[in-house]
């Protein structure tokens, strides 16, 4: 068990660093609590829906996004922010996003859930 959080401590270190150049700064992980001094947003995943679909965030504030599926295992992916995990059932799950553009951005579910499952996505609005 120690390994293993050393190794996600590792990854996440890997990410931050790959995610810093490409402007945005990331990190998933999986099981452990949310952290306290972020603003947390719940994501809940069901077929073939994200709720909410449609998500505001402030530019360069650090937000948990906090994920569980409702029925059968999903992905949350946000391409434009190099930011994605698994949601497996009876999971929570968290992503670390800190938007350091303006904009509106996809987020879609990239596990195979179904008929409908191309259409599962949803927008993060950046503002300032
Ligand atoms: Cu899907």
């Amino acid at each position: 068990m120690r390994m293993n959080k050393l190794a996600q401590s590792l990854l996440g270190a890997l990410g931050l660093c790959a995610a810093a150049t490409l402007g945005f700064a990331v990190a998933a992980w999986a099981d452990s609590p949310p952290v306290e001094h972020l603003k947390l947003i719940k994501v809940s995943a069901r077929r073939f829906i994200f709720s909410p679909a449609n998500i505001t965030l402030k530019k360069g504030e650090t937000v948990d996004i906090e994920l569980s599926t409702e029925d059968v295992l999903m992905g949350f992916s946000v391409p434009d922010m190099q930011a994605r995990s698994d949601i497996p059932p009876g999971q929570v799950m968290h992503v670390k996003l800190t938007p350091q553009k303006t904009g509106t951005f996809e987020f879609l579910c990239d596990v195979f859930c179904g008929s409908g499952h191309e259409n599962m996505n949803g927008t993060i609005t950046v503002v300032d």
